[in-house]
């Protein structure tokens, strides 16, 4: 029992509270260790981990689970939580098929009292739970954990103006250290760093309270000047007083590493009635160097060298990256046109736009409606605005796209990244439903490149064509094949790749390429399938489908999003309409929340690869031999 790491003696929830206090650092080293070990292997959200590391261990001091009920959002910093709810073992597999969740999943452990993924849902999902809590008159603590970057999320505003009304015991922990993934953005977050840089925090605050609560009111003018006089003051040096305006109680800034100061501020928190703010200060990172030093490389990283940090060199040529040269190319032939990300200007590949252009360069925060009806304001000012954002990300602006972009007609782009199969992140990150979301709105072109110089080649058409255009495309490598094939991009036309005998695949995006080996395959058997690239989701070349439905009699269409409001639903109408004779198979994935796994296995495992094509051709083939049913 005495060898035993602490980080052994913990199999099962609460089996913290049998650690003796003293030993609780040493745990949370341990803990960070183990953590390093593992990510390093697997990859995952290590430098969030890292740095909340005392707060999970305080946290799990004072709560019990899973009575109590805590809310991550995001969620990419619950792995520690995830190790003292007793799935350490799970952490070999973490983010793989099959394996443990890299976020909050209910169905994983009861004490994930909700699934996350997406930013700036905790405070209301809380609120949600609290109230449910109080309405069925029980009895457990509630408590959300938000990021300050997260804190730049709309969601979380309403939230807090909702949650000021609850009487009952809410408590909100404002994991604050600085950074969202790159450094944090707008006046909260200088609000914040002002805090933290203020002294004195509680005692001092109290002190101030109880000093102005003595200055007599008389008289009604000179009560509203000793008032505003009040205000003013209190403005000026006490913390967190925006939270307490808004009647939520403030504790902090307090120490994120000491587990002391954590458990004493957070029993606090439990006392207090009605919904309360814990300013805790955190460092992303924290204990391990590399990260320490670059925390927005280690925020989310794929399998590394532990000793040094370094990731393996190379790699191929990113549809981000080819994004990312684009928009500068861009920029400087078009002064007109500006970028606008919602926090993610690494990840989008805005950083080198950024750098360049700095005055057209806009980063909103985590706030994805506010930056599409943001890009809309600057549209009707004559700027081409390029909005940036991951597929799954963009579908909380929905509203925004179809109600302050297209029902103005406004020249605002849409660049769709991580549309398709993202893998280990899982069913919250996926992309597997911008085209259907898209396609359904009035006056949006939704196109997709087949391969990297299509990408380029659609960008530069989509800032010049005035009107709102989405353009999508996957995660990873871009396809580099199709070198001598590239006809300029017209609107709403598709191309015609190759002409075969017998069916023809009407491919989109990251399927032409998969279409292609699926056509190698077939050509095995002596099955020769034409292959045409769709190019535009939205409007469909409906002359270049109907002339394939007649020459071919057999249609296979390949799409990677979800089968309903898909473009093989799309044509699969049109194709009833005006040639109903025609066979037609549908390539896309299921309608289903697609779980985590690596992006090669996910699409075979759905059959969007060359083998599941080839295999949905030779299928379609031998149906339109079969006589027809009567
Ligand atoms: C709606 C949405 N947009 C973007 C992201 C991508 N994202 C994941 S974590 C993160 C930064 C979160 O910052 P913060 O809340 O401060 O947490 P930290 O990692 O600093 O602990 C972002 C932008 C997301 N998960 N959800």
């Amino acid at each position: 029992m005495s060898d035993m790491t602490f980080l052994e003696r913990i199999e099962k929830p609460n089996d913290i509270h049998d650690i003796p206090e003293a030993a609780l650092p040493v745990l949370a080293e341990e803990i960070r260790a183990f953590l390093v070990d593992h990510v390093s292997k697997t990859g995952g959200h290590l430098a969030s981990n890292l740095g909340t590391v005392e707060l999970t261990i305080a946290l799990h001091r004072v709560l019990t689970f899973p009575q109590d009920k805590l809310v991550w959002d995001v969620g990419h910093q619950a792995y520690a939580h995830k190790i003292l709810t007793g799935r350490k073992d799970g952490f070999d597999t973490l983010r793989q098929k099959g394996g443990l969740s890299g976020f909050p999943k209910r169905r994983e452990s009861d004490c994930d009292a909700f699934d996350t993924g997406h930013s700036a849902t905790s405070v209301s999902a809380a609120l949600g739970i609290a109230c449910a809590r109080d309405l069925k008159g029980e009895d457990y603590a509630v408590c959300a954990v938000i990021g300050d970057g997260s804190l730049t999320g709309g969601m979380a505003y309403e939230a807090l103006n909702n949650a000021a009304n609850l009487k009952s015991n809410f408590i909100i922990v404002l994991n604050d250290n600085g950074m969202s993934i790159s450094r944090n953005v707008g006046s909260m977050s200088a609000y914040l760093r002002h805090i933290r840089t203020a002294k004195g925090y509680e005692r001092f605050k109290n002190f101030v309270n109880e000093g102005l609560n003595r200055i007599p009111e008389v008289g009604n003018r000179m009560a509203a000047g000793v008032h505003w006089a009040k205000e003013v003051v209190k403005q000026m040096v006490i913390p967190g007083m925006y939270f307490e305006d808004m009647g939520i109680t403030y504790f902090g800034p307090v120490d994120g590493h000491s587990i002391p100061d954590l458990e004493a501020v957070l029993r606090d928190a439990r006392r207090v009635q009605g919904p309360v703010i814990v300013h805790v200060r955190t460092q992303k990172g924290r204990g391990y160097a590399p990260a320490v030093r670059e925390p927005e490389r280690f925020h989310g990283i794929g399998p590394f060298d532990a000793k040094t940090g370094r990731t393996p060199a190379g790699g191929s040529l990113s549809w981000t990256r080819v994004f990312s040269e684009t928009m500068k190319a861009i920029g400087s032939r078009h002064p007109e046109v500006a970028a606008v990300t919602a926090s993610m200007s690494e990840g989008t590949g805005l950083a080198g736009f950024a750098e360049r252009f700095p005055e057209r360069f806009f980063d909103v925060g985590i706030a994805e409606e506010h930056a599409v009806t943001f890009a809309a304001g600057l549209a009707t000012q004559g700027l081409v605005p390029v909005v940036a954002i991951y597929s799954s990300f963009l579908q909380r602006a929905y509203d925004q796209i179809l109600h302050d972009v297209c029902l103005q007609d406004l020249p605002v782009v849409l660049a769709v990244d991580r549309a398709g199969l993202v893998g280990n992140d899982g069913e919250t990150h996926q992309g597997a439903f911008d085209i259907s979301y898209l396609t359904s709105v009035p006056g949006l072109t939704v196109m997709a490149p087949k391969n990297a110089r299509e990408l380029a080649d659609m960008m530069r058409f989509a800032v010049t064509c005035g009107h709102p255009v989405a353009v999508r495309y996957p995660r990873g490598a871009a396809c580099r094949g199709f070198a001598d094939q590239h006809a300029p991009v017209a609107y709403g036309k598709a191309e015609v790749l190759t002409r075969g005998q017998g069916a023809a695949i009407l491919a989109l995006g990251s399927m032409v390429g998969r279409a292609e080996e699926a056509c190698r395959l077939l050509a095995e058997e002596g099955i020769r399938p034409g292959l045409i690239n769709l190019r535009f989701a939205a409007p469909l070349d409906e002359e270049t489908i109907l002339e394939a439905a007649r020459e071919y009699g057999v249609l296979v269409t390949a799409e990677e999003n979800v089968r309903a409001g898909g473009i093989g639903e799309h044509i699969a109408a049109l194709l009833e309409e005006k040639a109903p004779d025609t066979r037609l198979a549908i390539v896309s994935l299921p309608n289903a929340f697609i779980p985590q796994g690596s992006p090669a296995e996910l699409l075979a495992e759905c059959g969007l690869d060359a083998a599941g094509i080839a295999q949905a051709v030779r299928e379609a083939l031998q149906d339109a031999r079969r006589p027809e049913e009567v």
